[in-house]
Formats: structure tokens, C-alpha cells, sequence
């Protein structure tokens, strides 16, 4: 076994996971720890000043309530959010995190980030739940306050420690193991509690950028399903692995479209300029109630404009000119209007440099003036990220207050954002059934999850109890690509050709093709069947016994293979999800073509599943939606 030096970190929590909801965890457990004298620690595989979703910025926050203003309730937000996930949503989180994400954002301004006002000093908003910021740096910020916390209660962070697998005592989670991306070194995290918050997943499907843009993505490709993968191996019940997140995107370069929609309100088109949101309205009424709802919920935006794809009528076309001049003719004189028309140029472009630059760069690069010629969208390959308008994630208890006679003994089970297995929490991406949550939610959620988590140290203050073998049979599991390419890499004259290992990216190409053909990926229009499913379960099975001949020749494929190994298990969670919910209910998502209409009488409920790590079997369980009275 490859000679990797053993470095035991005893804490009281863990939070596994830097981004959003991690740095909401730590600022809220730092609190509250330095008040009982328990200890944090926080680890993340990149630096947690630019790592996870936010690691270039934002450039709005989408998930701001506003309940001070008397404009919106809290019943609002989750009847937007029940509609937009078609009837399939948890109220009593949703509502949880909806009661405290305006104070999060109230203290990010604090923090300094940089959040547009008007003329009066009010937000800017880019719709009703949206906040348009200058949030180039909005993750340096919310890392820098967690930074600090930490410091004030003698907490850690300990960056470039890329974790694996959870460790289990007697099935409560009693901490986490993983490498160091840097160093020769296997990390041991022993805690009496732990937060398993690292993201969600991406590459799972075959992306559509091919070549040197591969790597191009709209969610980042270094989420990579680790949330996923370590709550199914702790053997906590997931949920809503089947609801994937396709967003439509500024082609090519992945730009996002809520400020265009929202904040310039512009129309999107197909090649001949027909607006398919209005010529293809008469799909809605297949997906009632929810297809009636305003705005429509985003797979169905997505559906009405796949449709016209399907019929030829691409290229699909954001109109940004008319768009900017439909505003700027709103101006009182000529003057104006030029002053007006410069802004929004400047704000356009604004919007792509805080957020995903290559939109700005692609621009340049094709000489497009936002503001004299539209811009191609597109439907972009799936993406697991239960905080945007995906709902995937570990299946948590919700707070006990917000309860009814109908919900408790299905939604609370003693700390607020714990999952199945006790000591173990999930936040962010992590915890599914909650959507749009978005940064700032998800912030929220982990500041939620990590003031349970003490309460649960508190209630539960013994010592983990670390079995070394378990440790042992990881530290050889998780260098074993290491061996297999030492030992026979001499076997070939070109050691990316090897008939003894596959290579980290051989792997997840044969993951992403088995996804994209079987799973309902782009090249199949994100349509699937019952046998497609079958087919794809069975490759699947090949692919997870070659996981075992992985071959990793240094510390960076050690990080690709275990990346490409968490993405399988998300993959695998998600075809037996969507095989075992025997209906289409987000058209525009995927489409089973064997069950093309949606069954509220049968399938208004949860697609739960559970992974038992020692039989590599996997449990499906249905659990019933059942709303809260507010
Ligand atoms: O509009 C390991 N999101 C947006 N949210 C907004 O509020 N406004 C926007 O404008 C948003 N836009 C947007 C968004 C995301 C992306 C990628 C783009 C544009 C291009 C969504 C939010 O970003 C998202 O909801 C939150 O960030 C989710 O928070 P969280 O904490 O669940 O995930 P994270 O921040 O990615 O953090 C995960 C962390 O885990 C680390 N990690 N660490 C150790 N070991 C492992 N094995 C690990 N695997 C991962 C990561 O490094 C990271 O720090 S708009 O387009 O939607
Ligand atoms: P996006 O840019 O797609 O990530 O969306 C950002 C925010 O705007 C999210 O809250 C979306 O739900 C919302 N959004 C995007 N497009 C629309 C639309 N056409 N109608 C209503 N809300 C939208």
C-alpha cells in the first residue's frame, strides 16, 4: 500500500464541506460552541475562500423573502415552491429556511457585499424573490466571517483535504476519512457529530462541451456528488434522486437567464420568432394543476421550448436587444434614453462577469453586442443540485415547531436537519426536498443544521468510538488506485493504455455515455424508458466492479478517481429513482416515454432510497407529501 502518513483530528462537529451552507454552519455552530467550550472543525477539498458553486461570484441572490415589506408571507414562498417542483416538496423545511434567509442576507450587506439599491435605497429586485448584487466577491466574504468564527472559538479549517467516506460506529456516523490533495497523508476526523454538506453533482451526464471547453459547465465540474456518496454509504435514507436540474442556459458558454427573464424581462424565441411560451400553451393543461401556475415551474418552461427544438424550429434565441431597447424607449427624452441604454449595456455585462465569465469572454470572442443581437439558449446536460430548482439530496427531519398532527411522525425525528442516521446532518445541496434555496437559503439551511448538531453534541456528549480495522480497510480502499498504477504501469509502453486499470477519465467518460444514452442525457433529448433504465443498471453494475481497478499515477487522479467513483453512486441513485417513480412528472427534466403523463392520484408522494454498503443493495421507499398549515 502506498506509504501515506495517518493524521487524527479529534473534534466535537464536523463540517464537511466549506461552501454556502458550510460557512453558514460555521458562523452559527461557532456561536453557540464558544458558549458550551465544544470544538469546530471545518474541512474542504479546495480553498474556502473560492471553493463550490460560488467560487466566481454571483450576481444575484435568489432566495430573499422580503417578509418585513408585508408584500409576501411565508405561505407565498412555499406555494411558489410546491408549484415550481410540481407538488413534490418538504413545506416544513422550505418554510424552516424561507423564516430566517432575510436575516442572512441582512448580515451579508453587513459583511459587505455589495447589494443593488434604488434611487430610495431599497433592494433591487430582480423578480419577487430575487436581490440583483455585485457579488464578484461574495464567497471571499461569507468564507472570510467563517474564518473569523472559527478563530473566536479556538476552531480549525483545515483546505485541500478531499473526503471519501463517512466513518460509522454501530450505525451513528462518528466523523469522516480522506486525503490530503497535497500531501501524502490520510486525514481521520473523529466528531460526535458531523455535517456531510459538500455540493452537489455534475458531470454525471455528458456535458455538452466537448474538446478543451470540456471542463465548461454551468454548476462547477468540482462538485462532483460527494454529498450523495456519503450519506448513501452512512446508509441514510435519500431522497428525490429521480428530480435532476436542467437550467436553459446562454449556449455554449452556460450564462444564466433569471436576470434577462426577470430583471429585463425579455422574451425568448425560436429561429422564426415565434415565442413558445405562448404558441405551445395548450401542453399546459396535461400538467395541471401545476401547469397553470404563474411563473410557470422551470421544467415546464424548459418542456414548452424543447418542444419547438423537437420541431425543428432551433435555434432558440434570447432576444437581449429588444429586450434593452423595449426599457431605455421607457426613458422621458433622447438623452435619457442614450444614458438609460448605456447602463443597461453596463449591467449586462455585469451580470456574466459576476457570475460565469466565459459568457462575457464567448461574447467578445463572437463579437455579440447584447444590446444589437440576441443570443443563442439552450438546455443544458443535467445537473444534481437540490438548492436551485432540483430537489436531490439526504432525506432530513424538519423543526418541530413547524409540525401538524399530520406530519410529525413522518417529518421529525428529534434535531432539525439530521438525517436518518444519527450524528449525521446534511444542508445546502445535501438536504433534498427543499428547492430554492439558492446561496443565501443554503447559508441559512447550514446555520439551521448547525445549531441541531450541537444540540445533538450537547444531548449526546460521549467520545466517538473509532473502529482502527474500519480504518484500516478505508486507508487501503482509498489508495488503492495509487497501488494498482505503481504495480502495473510498467505492463504497457503507454500507461494510459493498460489491460490491468482504467484511468480516472476513462471511467467517467463510460459513465457520462452510459448516462447520456440509457438516463434521458442531451443526445437522447433527456427521454428514457423502463428498458433503457434496465439497460443502464446493468452497465452500471460493469462499471462499479471496474471502480475496484481504478489506476491513479499521483495525488491529483487519487482526487479524479474518487470524484468519478461519488458520481457513479449519484448516477446510480438517480436511474433506479426514475425507474421506480412509474410516471413523467417534470417534463422538461426527463420524459419516460413508457409513462408520459403524470399520476397524482399514485405518484404525488416522495421517491426515497437507502444503500446498504455491505450487500451493495439498494432500497426504494415511497413516503407521502403532506403539506403544513401556515
Ligand atoms: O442564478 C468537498 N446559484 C445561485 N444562487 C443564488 O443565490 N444566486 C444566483 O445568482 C445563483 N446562480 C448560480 C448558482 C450556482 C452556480 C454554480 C452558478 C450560478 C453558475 C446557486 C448557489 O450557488 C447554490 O445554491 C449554493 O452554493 C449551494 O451551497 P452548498 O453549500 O450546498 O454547495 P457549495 O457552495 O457548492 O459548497 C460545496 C462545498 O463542498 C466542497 N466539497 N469538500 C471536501 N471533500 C469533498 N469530497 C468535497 N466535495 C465538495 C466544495 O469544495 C465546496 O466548498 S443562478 O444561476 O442559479
Ligand atoms: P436562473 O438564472 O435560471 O438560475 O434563475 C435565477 C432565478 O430566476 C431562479 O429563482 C429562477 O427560478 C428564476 N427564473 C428564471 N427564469 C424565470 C422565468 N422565466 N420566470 C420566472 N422565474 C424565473
Amino acid at each position: 500500500m502506498a506509504d501515506f502518513e495517518t493524521v487524527v483530528v479529534e473534534t466535537d462537529l464536523l463540517i464537511s464541506g466549506g461552501g454556502m451552507a458550510g460557512c453558514g454552519a460555521a458562523v452559527e455552530a461557532a456561536y453557540w460552541a464558544r458558549k458550551h467550550n465544544l470544538k469546530v472543525t471545518l474541512v474542504d477539498k479546495a480553498a474556502v475562500d473560492r471553493s463550490g458553486a460560488v467560487a466566481m461570484g454571483l450576481s444575484a441572490i435568489n432566495q430573499y423573502v422580503d417578509l418585513n415589506s408585508g408584500n409576501n408571507t411565508l405561505k407565498d414562498y412555499c406555494d411558489y415552491v410546491r408549484n415550481d417542483l410540481m407538488g413534490i416538496t418538504r413545506e416544513d423545511l422550505v418554510t424552516s429556511i424561507a423564516r430566517h434567509v432575510d436575516q442572512t442576507v441582512h448580515t451579508f450587506e453587513k459583511w459587505g457585499l455589495p447589494i443593488w439599491k434604488d434611487e430610495e435605497g431599497n433592494f433591487v429586485h430582480e423578480g419577487r424573490w430575487q436581490l440583483m448584487i455585485n457579488g464578484e466577491s461574495y464567497k471571499v466574504i461569507v468564507a472570510e466571517a467563517a474564518k473569523n468564527a472559527l478563530a473566536e472559538c479556538d476552531g480549525e479549517y483545515l483546505e485541500r483535504i478531499f473526503i471519501t467516506h463517512p466513518l460509522m460506529n454501530d450505525g451513528k456516523c462518528v466523523g469522516a476519512i480522506g486525503f490530503s490533495v497535497r500531501e501524502n497523508k490520510v486525514y481521520i476526523f473523529k466528531a460526535k457529530a458531523t455535517l456531510g454538506i459538500m455540493g452537489g453533482a455534475v458531470h454525471v451526464f455528458k456535458p455538452r462541451s466537448t474538446g478543451e471547453g470540456f471542463g465548461r459547465s454551468w454548476y462547477p465540474p468540482f462538485n462532483s456528488g460527494s454529498s450523495t456518496f456519503f450519506h448513501a454509504y452512512a446508509g441514510a435514507e435519500l431522497t428525490c434522486q429521480e428530480v435532476r436540474f436542467i437550467p436553459v442556459r446562454f449556449k455554449d458558454a452556460y450564462g444564466p437567464v433569471g436576470a434577462w427573464f426577470l430583471l429585463f424581462k425579455s422574451i425568448a424565441t425560436n429561429a422564426y420568432g415565434g415565442n413558445y411560451m405562448q404558441d405551445n400553451a395548450y401542453e399546459l393543461d396535461k400538467w395541471e394543476p401545476y401547469g397553470k401556475v404563474k411563473p410557470r415551474p422551470a421544467n415546464i418552461r424548459n418542456w414548452l421550448m424543447m418542444m419547438d427544438v423537437e420541431a425543428g424550429k432551433s435555434p432558440i434565441y434570447m432576444q437581449t436587444a429588444e429586450a434593452i431597447q423595449r426599457i431605455a424607449d421607457k426613458a422621458p427624452d433622447e438623452k435619457a434614453a442614450k444614458k438609460k441604454l448605456k447602463e443597461l449595456e453596463a449591467e449586462a455585462w455585469e451580470d456574466f462577469l459576476d457570475m460565469t465569465i466565459s459568457q462575457a469572454i464567448l461574447w467578445a470572442a463572437t463579437n455579440t453586442e447584447p444590446e444589437k443581437k440576441p443570443s443563442e439558449i439552450m438546455a443544458c446536460d443535467p445537473y444534481f443540485i437540490g438548492s436551485h430548482s432540483g430537489a436531490n439530496g439526504a432525506w432530513v427531519s424538519g423543526p418541530e415547531d413547524l409540525q401538524t398532527d399530520e406530519t410529525r411522525d413522518e417529518y421529525f425525528w428529534g434535531y432539525t436537519n439530521m438525517t436518518t442516521v444519527p450524528g449525521l446532518f446534511a444542508a445546502g445541496d445535501a438536504s433534498g426536498a427543499s428547492s430554492h434555496k439558492f446561496s443565501s437559503g443554503s447559508f441559512t439551511e447550514g446555520r439551521i443544521a448547525g445549531k441541531a448538531a450541537l444540540n445533538y453534541i450537547l444531548d449526546n456528549p460521549e467520545a466517538p468510538v473509532v473502529d482502527d480495522a474500519q480504518i484500516e480497510d478505508l486507508k487501503a480502499t482509498i489508495l488503492k488506485p495509487l497501488d494498482m498504477f505503481e504495480e502495473y504501469k510498467g505492463a504497457t509502453t503507454d500507461p494510459t493504455v493498460n489491460p490491468h486499470y482504467i484511468r480516472p477519465n476513462q471511467f467517467m467518460y463510460r459513465l457520462q455515455k452510459i448516462m447520456d444514452e440509457y438516463a434521458g442525457g442531451v443526445s437522447s433529448q433527456f427521454k428514457t424508458n423502463d428498458k433503457l433504465l434496465e439497460k443502464g443498471l446493468e452497465l452500471l453494475a460493469m462499471l462499479k466492479e471496474d471502480q475496484l481497478n481504478l489506476g491513479a499515477n499521483g495525488l491529483h487522479e487519487l482526487m479524479r478517481s474518487w470524484e468519478a467513483t461519488h458520481r457513479m453512486y449519484q448516477g446510480e441513485a438517480h436511474v433506479r429513482s426514475i425507474l421506480f417513480r412509474d410516471e413523467t412528472r417534470w417534463p422538461g427534466y426527463y420524459f419516460r416515454a413508457d409513462k408520459p403523463s403524470m399520476d397524482n392520484e399514485n405518484w404525488l408522494a416522495f421517491c426515497n432510497c437507502k444503500y446498504d454498503r455491505n450487500t451493495g443493495e439498494w432500497e426504494m421507499i415511497k413516503r407521502p407529501v403532506k403539506y403544513i398549515s401556515h
